[in-house]
């Protein structure tokens, strides 16, 4: 029954572009503390969302390293945004601690706000300098220990920016048996 349960949270790695994920109800910003636009991912989903996105965050900044908030989507096709704060690599620490905290923290308000289908960037691995397959450990070991607490969450699609990085994420899922 429990291997039942775990199999039901599909877990995928496409490349494309976060701000591009109309089938999903939530996507995940890779923010920075104050919740305001800025380059990568933030950049992309604030230009889609419009400025109504970044004065949404206003409520909830500043962010810590590791804290997961959750506004509207405004203009992007999708119902929410959730918006994670990951470690700058070598500065925020423990950086791997730090950014497991953004995918649970990440995965509990989806819960908790009924969200089926979450899409994942790869936090921190941009201007934050994490090393991608180090951060793709961490993603997926963290996907791997809380799926079985997901009542709501049914699919979890990590969007990669580049076909290398698409590969790094989807050869630790399939070795971890994601
Ligand atoms: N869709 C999917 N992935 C993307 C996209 C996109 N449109 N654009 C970039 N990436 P980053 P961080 C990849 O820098 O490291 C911002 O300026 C990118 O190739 O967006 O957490 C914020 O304002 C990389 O692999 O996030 C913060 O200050 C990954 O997404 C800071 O950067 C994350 O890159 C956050 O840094």
């Amino acid at each position: 029954m429990r291997q039942r349960e775990l199999s039901n949270v599909k877990v995928e790695c496409v490349q494309g572009d976060i701000a591009d994920q109309p089938d999903m109800d939530a996507v995940v910003n890779a923010a920075n503390a104050q919740l305001r636009s800025g380059g990568g991912v933030a950049g992309a989903l604030h230009a889609a969302a419009g400025p109504e996105l970044e004065e949404a965050g206003q409520h909830h900044a500043p962010l810590e390293p590791g804290e997961a908030v959750i506004t509207d989507a405004f203009k992007l096709p999708n119902d929410y945004v959730i918006h994670c704060l990951g470690p700058v690599y070598d500065q925020d620490e423990p950086s791997d601690k730090l950014l497991a905290s953004c995918y649970r923290e990440a995965l509990k308000l989806a819960d908790e706000h009924g969200i089926g289908k979450i899409a994942f960037p790869s936090i921190s691995t941009g201007a934050f300098g994490y090393p991608v397959e180090a951060a793709a450990r961490v993603a997926m070991h963290t996907i791997k220990k809380v799926r079985s607490e997901l009542q709501n969450v049914v699919h979890i699609r990590f969007v990669l920016h580049t076909t290398s990085d698409q590969h790094i994420y989807d050869d630790i899922r399939k070795e971890l048996s994601l």
